[in-house]
C-alpha cells in the first residue's frame, strides 16, 4: 500500500538483467508467528553490454524485515548498502560474487496470498507473478533463471516439507524441529518457486513415460479430502501422456507433485514439479462435485502439467510476455479436453465463454493487446486477453499451418528454446521457419487490441457458375489505439447445396475442386474470393469451430438460419445458426418490449427445438448446447445500450414459451433421461445428465405441479451432484417458497462440513434473479461460513451478484454497484488482487443508459477517492474513468 502515485512500467524499456544468479540457496525457517528466511545468491556479472565499471546491485524486496545482509561473507553495516520500500541496493567489488540475506516475514498476516502464507494451517506461496520479493531480496524477474536448492525447517506439527525438484537430504534439529532439503536439477525464475508445509496426507500413483522411466505421481491435501483426488490424479496420467502423444514432450523430474489450498487467489500454479492448486480444481467427488467441477479440475490439471514445457522449460522473458506460455497452454488445453470430451461441444462451451467475457474486455477501457505495450501492476493482466484470445491467437496458427506444420513449429520451439526466457516473436519465428511462412502480418494479432469485424457479402452469377465471397474488416479503437491495420483472419468454410450436402471448392483458376472444406486466410482490409462450377445458388457455412475470434456478419435470412441450424454438416456452426436466430429474434422482441407492446414467438425458433427434442439420433450434450438460449451476459454484450431488465424479462418469456409449447416433447425425453441409472462419470452419461437439467429447467418454466414435484423429486433420490445441484437451481430460481427453503435448508446441513460444496451453496443463491437480490446477498454475508478472507467465498456471494445477477446488480436506484464497491474498499487493503478482480463489472459502464452510467461512474470515482489504494485498484479505476 503506497501514497504515491504507482508508476507505469513499458514494454518499449526492456533491459537485459546487469547480473545473473547461477545458484541459489534457500532456507526457510519456519515459526508459528513469523518465519526466517537465509538466502545465498551466487551471482555473476552479465558480461553482455557490459562496460568498465560494475554497475550497482538492485535487488527487489517488498514488505520484508531485513535482519542481515553479506557481500562475499562480509556483513555489511547501515551505510554499505541502501533500502528503500521496493529495492535493495548492494555495490558488488568483483564481477563474480555471493550475495546472503536473511530476512523476517509474517506468513500468518500476509492476506494478500502472495509470498509466503499461511492457509488454515499450512504453510504455501504463490510466487508468480512477483510474489518472491515478498520472501526475499531478489533479482525478481522471469528472465533470471536459477537452480534452487532449499532446505524448509519446522516443528514436527508440519510433518510435510515441500519444495521444487528432488528431495535430497533430511533430518532431525533438537526441539521436535525436523527438515527436508530439495534440489531442483532446472534452472528457472522466481516465479516458479514453490514451499508448502503441513500435516497433510498423500496420494500416490506412478507414470512410465515414453522413454520408459517411472514418475512418482503424489497429490497432497488435508486428510478429510483423501477421497476426492482420484479425478485428479487420473487427469493427471492422462494429461503426461497425451502431451507424449500430440507434443512429444516428456516429463523431466523423477517426482510431480500436486498440493490443493483452500485459499488461493486463482485457479492453481505450475511451480516446477511442486504444482499448488485452489482445492476447488484438485477435489472431484460425483457427491460433491457437479460435471463442470469434474471438467475443470480435468483442464486445469491438463493446464499446470503443460506449462512443464509451456511456460517452465521454455519461460517468458518479460511479463509483457505472459500470453507466450498462457496462450499456448491454454490451447494446449483446449485441444486436451476437446481429445477426452466432445470436441464440439467443447469447442461450444469455450466459444460462448469467449464471446461473452473477452469480446466484452476488448471493448472495454481495460481493453489490451495479447502482448500489452504497457502495464502498472502486473497481476492485473492475468486476463481473459492474454489467456483466451492467446489461446485463439495460437489456435489460427494452427488452422493456417496445419496439424503437421504446427507441430514442425512446436518442436522447433521447444528445442531451439529449451532453457530459455523467450518472447512471443520468438515463438512465431520457430513457427515461420520450420514452415517457410511469413507470418508478419499475423503477428498484428499480439499487439492490436479489440474484436477485429468481418462484414461479408456475396454474389452468385448464375451465367458462370461462380459464386464470390467479399469479406471486409475492420477493427475499433481501442484505448491508445485509434487505427489498426488489417490481420490474417483464417475462415474455415464450407458451400452448402439445398439439402445441406457440402459442394466440391473449386476457386476461380483451379483445374479441378479440391475438397469440401477450406480455410481462406483474409488478410486485406477487402478481399474477394470466387467459387466456381457451382450450377446452384449454394449457401455458404462461415467461419467453422470460431475459426478466428472475429464479429462476423452475413446477410442470412432468418429462414437460411433455420435451415443452417438443422443441416449444417458442421456441428459448430449448426449451434451457431440457431444461437443467431434466437439473438436476433431476442433483440427484436427486446424492441418490442420496450415499446410496450406485446410479445409474440416467431414460430421458427420453436420448430428448431423441436426438430433438436423430436431426434433421439442427436448426440444429448449437442442437443442441451442448442436448447440454451444466448446468454444474458452475451447479449449485454452485443447490446449498443444495454437494458438489461428487457434483456431478462424478454429471455425469461421466451423460454417460458418454449417450454409451455414443447413441454408434451419435453416431458417424455427427461422421464427417459431420469432413468435413475447408477451415476457414471463418462462422458455420455455426463451429455445425458446435461440434458436432462436443460430440460427440467424448461419444464419448471411451467410452473406446473408436476414440474416442481419432478424437480423435488429429483433434488431428494439424486445420486449425484450435478442433478441434485441442478434441481437446487430450479428450485431457488422459482416461486415454489416451501419447497426452495426446504432445499435451501438441506443442502446446508448436509454439506456444511464442506467448504467448495457450501460455495455452490452461496452462488446459486447470489445469482438468483428473482426481486431482492442485494438483500439476500447481504444476508449471506452475515453467514458463519462466509469469509472475507476466502477468495472462492468472495467469488461465490460478491462475485456470483455482480456478473450472474444483471438485473439485480444493475438495479436502478444504483445499491448494487454502492455495494460493490463498498465490499472492493473494505477487501482492498486486505487482498488487492482479488479486489482489482472484483471490479470488472463497474467498469463496464459504458454498456449502460445515461442514468446507470453516472451511478456506476459515481462508484468507481469513490473508490478512487480512497486514501491507500492498492496499484492494482487503482489501475483498474483509473484506467475505467479515463
Ligand atoms: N500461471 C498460473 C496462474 C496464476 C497467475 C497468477 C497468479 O498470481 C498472481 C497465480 C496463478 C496459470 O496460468 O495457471
Ligand atoms: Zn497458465
Amino acid at each position: 500500500m503506497r501514497t504515491e502515485q504507482p508508476k507505469t512500467i513499458y514494454l518499449k524499456d526492456y533491459q537485459a538483467p546487469e547480473y545473473w544468479i547461477d545458484e541459489t540457496h534457500l532456507t526457510f525457517e519456519l515459526f508459528e508467528d513469523h518465519a526466517l528466511v537465509h538466502s545465498r545468491l551466487n551471482m555473476r556479472r552479465n558480461e553482455q553490454g557490459a562496460g568498465q565499471s560494475l554497475p550497482p546491485l538492485v535487488l527487489d524486496g517488498q514488505l520484508l524485515e531485513l535482519v542481515s545482509v553479506a557481500l562475499d561473507e562480509q556483513l555489511l553495516q547501515a551505510g554499505d548498502y541502501q533500502l528503500d520500500e521496493d529495492t535493495l541496493t548492494l555495490q558488488p567489488a568483483a564481477a563474480a560474487f555471493v550475495v546472503a540475506v536473511t530476512t523476517r516475514i509474517e506468513p500468518q498476516h500476509n492476506t494478500a496470498l502472495e509470498g509466503l502464507y499461511q492457509s488454515g494451517k499450512m504453510f504455501c506461496t504463490q510466487c508468480e507473478a512477483e510474489g518472491f520479493r515478498k520472501i526475499t531480496y531478489y533479482l525478481d524477474r522471469p528472465d533470471v533463471m536459477s537452480r534452487f536448492t532449499t532446505t524448509v525447517i519446522a516443528s514436527r506439527d508440519y510433518p510435510i516439507l515441500l519444495s521444487n525438484g528432488n528431495p535430497v537430504a533430511n533430518g532431525e534439529e533438537k526441539g521436535g524441529r525436523h527438515w527436508v532439503t530439495w534440489e531442483d536439477p532446472f534452472p528457472k525464475p522466481a516465479y516458479l518457486f514453490a514451499l508448502v508445509a503441513g500435516d497433510l496426507c498423500l496420494i500416490q500413483d506412478s507414470f512410465t513415460t515414453m522413454s520408459g522411466r517411472e514418475i512418482d505421481l503424489r497429490i497432497y491435501v488435508e486428510p478429510e479430502n483423501r477421497e476426492q483426488c482420484g479425478h485428479a490424479m487420473d487427469s493427471l496420467k492422462r494429461s503426461m501422456r497425451w502431451d507424449e502423444e500430440v507434443y512429444g514432450r516428456e516429463y523431466d523430474l523423477d517426482i510431480f507433485m500436486i498440493v490443493a489450498v483452500n485459499d488461493f487467489n486463482m485457479g492453481a500454479m505450475e511451480n516446477k514439479g511442486l504444482n499448488i492448486f485452489n482445492s476447488s480444481c484438485v477435489l472431484a467427488h460425483p457427491d460433491t462435485a457437479t460435471d463442470l467441477a469434474f471438467q475443470r479440475v480435468e483442464a486445469v490439471v491438463a493446464h499446470e502439467y503443460f506449462h512443464n514445457w509451456s511456460g517452465n522449460r521454455v519461460t517468458c522473458r518479460d511479463w509483457f510476455q505472459l500470453s507466450l506460455k498462457e496462450g499456448f497452454t491454454v490451447f494446449r488445453d483446449s485441444q486436451f479436453s476437446a481429445d477426452m470430451n466432445s470436441p464440439t461441444v467443447s469447442r461450444i462451451e469455450h466459444v460462448g465463454f469467449l464471446r461473452a467475457n473477452q469480446f466484452a474486455e476488448d471493448a472495454g477501457p481495460m481493453a489490451h493487446p495479447v502482448r500489452p505495450d504497457s502495464f502498472i501492476e502486473i497481476s492485473n493482466f492475468y486476463t481473459l486477453t492474454v489467456y483466451e484470445k492467446g489461446a485463439e491467437v495460437v489456435r489460427m496458427l494452427h488452422t493456417l499451418l496445419g496439424e503437421q506444420g504446427f507441430r514442425q513449429g512446436s518442436d522447433l520451439y521447444f528445442e531451439r528454446h529449451d532453457g530459455q526466457a523467450v518472447t512471443c516473436d520468438d515463438f512465431i519465428k520457430a513457427m515461420e521457419d520450420a514452415n517457410g511462412a511469413d507470418l508478419g502480418q499475423f503477428k498484428r494479432w499480439y499487439s492490436q487490441a479489440g474484436t477485429p469485424r468481418l462484414a461479408v457479402e456475396s454474389r452468385y452469377d448464375a451465367a458462370k457458375g461462380t459464386f464470390s465471397l467479399l469479406f471486409r474488416q475492420s477493427c475499433p479503437p481501442t484505448p491508445g489505439q485509434s487505427e489498426k491495420l488489417p490481420q490474417v483472419i483464417p475462415v474455415r468454410m464450407a458451400l452448402l447445396d439445398r439439402e445441406g450436402k457440402e459442394l466440391p471448392l473449386q476457386f476461380e483458376g483451379e483445374a479441378a475442386p479440391v475438397g469440401t472444406e477450406r480455410v481462406l486466410a483474409v488478410a486485406g482490409a477487402e478481399q474477394v474470393f470466387t467459387f466456381t462450377g457451382l450450377t446452384e445458388e449454394p449457401l455458404p457455412s462461415l467461419l467453422r469451430g470460431f475459426s478466428a475470434p472475429v464479429k462476423m456478419s452475413y446477410p442470412y435470412s432468418r429462414d437460411d438460419r433455420v435451415f443452417l441450424a438443422k443441416n449444417d454438416p458442421d456441428g459448430f456452426n449448426r449451434w451457431e445458426a440457431g444461437q443467431a436466430l434466437a439473438l436476433e429474434m431476442l433483440q427484436g422482441m427486446i424492441g418490442i418490449h420496450q415499446a410496450g407492446r406485446p410479445l409474440l414467438l416467431d414460430q421458427r425458433l420453436r420448430d428448431v427445438f423441436y426438430a433438436l427434442l423430436t431426434d433421439r439420433e442427436l448426440d444429448p450434450a449437442m442437443v442441451a448446447e442448442m436448447l440454451r438460449l444466448p446468454s444474458e451476459a452475451y447479449m449485454v454484450e452485443v447490446s449498443e445500450v444495454a437494458d438489461v431488465d428487457a434483456i431478462h424479462q424478454v429471455r425469461e418469456w421466451v423460454r417460458g414459451e418454449l417450454a409451455n409449447t414443447l413441454a408434451d416433447v419435453m416431458w417424455p425425453l427427461y422421464r427417459d433421461l431420469d432413468d435413475g441409472a447408477a451415476y457414471s462419470p463418462d462422458a455420455g452419461s455426463m451429455a445425458r445428465r446435461s440434458l436432462k437439467n436443460t430440460l427440467l429447467s424448461y419444464l419448471m418454466l411451467t410452473g406446473s405441479q408436476d414440474a416442481v414435484d419432478a424437480c423435488v423429486r429429483q433434488y431428494v433420490e439424486a445420486n449425484n451432484m450435478t442433478d441434485r445441484q441442478a434441481a437446487l437451481v430450479c428450485l431457488v430460481n422459482s416461486d415454489f417458497e416451501k419447497q426452495k427453503q426446504a432445499a435451501l435448508a438441506d443442502f446446508a446441513e448436509r454439506w456444511k462440513d464442506y467448504p467448495l460444496v457450501m460455495d455452490q451453496w452461496f452462488s446459486v443463491q447470489a445469482a438468483c434473479a428473482l426481486p431482492g437480490g442485494l438483500v439476500r446477498v447481504e444476508k449471506l454475508l452475515e453467514h458463519p461460513a462466509f469469509s472475507m478472507r476466502n477468495p472462492n467465498k468472495i467469488r461465490a456471494v460478491i462475485g456470483a451478484f455482480a456478473n450472474q445477477n444483471l438485473v439485480n446488480f444493475h438495479a436502478a436506484d444504483g445499491a448494487g454497484y454502492r455495494f460493490l464497491a463498498e465490499r472492493i474498499l473494505q477487501l482492498d487493503p486486505l487482498n488487492p488482487q482479488v479486489a482489482a478482480r472484483l471490479l470488472t463489472p463497474l467498469t463496464r459502464w459504458r454498456k449502460y443508459d445515461a442514468a446507470r452510467q453516472e451511478l456506476m461512474k459515481a462508484e468507481l470515482a469513490r473508490i478512487m477517492a480512497a486514501s491507500s489504494l492498492s496499484p492494482d485498484v487503482y489501475e483498474v479505476v483509473s484506467k475505467s474513468l479515463a
